[in-house]
Order: structure tokens, then sequence, then C-alpha cells
């Protein structure tokens, strides 16, 4: 693998998807190829997982289903996409990954963290991001950017507490590995945001220069 692997990780409305586009121009002014991706989804069968994860409906999905769902979409996206980007030499920048499983499906639904590891090698092997930022924000401030936005999805339905919970899984990620994890402050203005990822830049292409 000769690429670099960056993922976006952070609870709702943290500002992954309007960041994302930004950090790939930086790097592509660069002349470097980037991929942009996503998950759940980034290919068309993952899409379709990604629609079937995100629909509410009348039939509770089972935790361990949805976990099942999530890895089923990422091996696809890995097969698909991101092995064959990293491979040629691209950038990949993924919104979400395995931390958004560990954040959600571990400390959210109360997964055990050993099935979703045991899972995580088998889907990826020894793949793991290279680096990851984590955009983090006070659950009300991410909670009113989504609902703002309208109807929410089956994730965005969840409780308080749930989200309370997926946001302490990041932090403690992030404090767990800070060598891999980046840490920010999401809650600031847009314009602050965009001037912590310009101040990460260095050290990004310095990871993928070697
Ligand atoms: N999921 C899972 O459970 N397990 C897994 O393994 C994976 C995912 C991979 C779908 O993700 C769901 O899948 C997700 C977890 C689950 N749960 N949910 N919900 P998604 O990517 O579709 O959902 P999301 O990441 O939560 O999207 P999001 O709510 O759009 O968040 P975002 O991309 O981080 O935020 P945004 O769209 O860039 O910004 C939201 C709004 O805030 C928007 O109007 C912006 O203009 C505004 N914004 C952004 N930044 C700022 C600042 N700095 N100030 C003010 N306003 C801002």
């Amino acid at each position: 693998m000769t690429g670099l692997f960056i993922t976006l990780e952070g609870p709702e409305g943290a500002g992954k998807s309007t960041n994302r586009e930004y950090l790939a121009e930086r790097l592509r002014a660069e002349g470097i190829e980037v991929l942009l991706t996503r998950e759940p989804g980034g290919t068309p069968l993952a899409e379709k997982i990604r629609e079937v994860l995100l629909a509410t409906g009348d039939e509770v999905m089972d935790p361990d289903t949805e976990l099942l769902l999530v890895f089923a979409a990422r091996a696809q996206h890995l097969a698909q996409v991101i092995r064959p980007a990293l491979a040629r030499g691209a950038v990949v920048i993924c919104d979400r990954f395995t931390d958004s499983t560990y954040a959600y499906q571990g400390a959210g639904r109360g997964l055990s963290l050993e099935r979703i590891a045991t899972l995580e090698t088998f889907v990826q092997g020894d793949l793991r991001p290279h680096l990851t930022l984590v955009f983090d924000l006070p659950v009300d401030v991410g909670l009113a950017r989504a609902s703002a936005r309208g109807r929410l999805d089956r994730f965005e339905l969840e409780g308080r507490a749930f989200f309370e919970a997926v946001r302490a899984a990041y932090l403690q990620r992030a404090a767990a590995a800070p060598s891999r994890y980046c840490l920010l402050d999401a809650a600031q203005p847009l314009k602050q945001v965009q001037q912590a990822i310009d101040a990460l830049l260095p050290k990004l292409l310095e990871l993928y220069r070697g």
C-alpha cells in the first residue's frame, strides 16, 4: 500500500460532510490524487446497504444485524474502491469508517468491542486509517444542526444518552492513540474549523510523502 488513508469522524452535525471537500481541495492543490468517499456507502451495493441502515420503519433492526450490515458494506467498499485507490497511491478521504462502528454499535448500542474488533480484522485484515480527524462538539449543538435539516434518519432518532455515549467513545479512542487521531473543535465557526484543517496540512503532506 502506497497511498494515505484519512478518515473523518464525529457525531451528527459535526461538519464532516462540509469539511471533507475543503480538505480534498487543499490536497488536490498540491497535485495529489484524492478520492473522496463515505461510509456506509461508497459503491452502488454499499449505498443500497446504507439505505437499509438509515431507513425508519416498523421492524426494529437487531443491533447484530446493524453491525453485520455495516461491515458488509465496508467489505464491498474496501474491495471496490478503497484498496484499489490506495494501491495506486491516492489519498483516500473517507467520511466515517470503523471508528463509527466502535462509537455507534459499540458505545451506542452496547455491542461487545471484542466482537467488533474480530469483524474489523476479518474485513480489513491489517488495514487501518493512517490518520483520523475527529470533529468534536457538544451533543446539543450537533443535534440542533442535524434537525435543522429536516427529516431525521434512523440513527438521528436516538435519544440524548445514545449520542453522549457516541461522543465519549470518540474522545476515549482519540485519547488512547494520539498519534493516529487529531481532535478538532467542531463547535467553532466554520472558518476557524477550516483554519485548524489548514494547520494539519504539513503533517498530512509529510505522512503522504514520507
Ligand atoms: N454509522 C454507524 O452506525 N456505524 C458505522 O460504522 C458507520 C456509520 C460508518 C449515517 O452517517 C449514519 O451511519 C451515522 C452513523 C451511522 N449516524 N447518523 N446519523 P451520515 O454520514 O449520513 O450521518 P452524519 O455523519 O451524522 O451526517 P451529518 O449529520 O450530515 O453530519 P456531518 O456530515 O458531520 O455534518 P454536516 O452535514 O457537514 O453539517 C451539518 C450542518 O451543520 C450543515 O447544515 C452545515 O452547514 C452545518 N455546519 C457544519 N459546520 C458548521 C460550523 N462550524 N458552524 C455552524 N454550522 C456548521
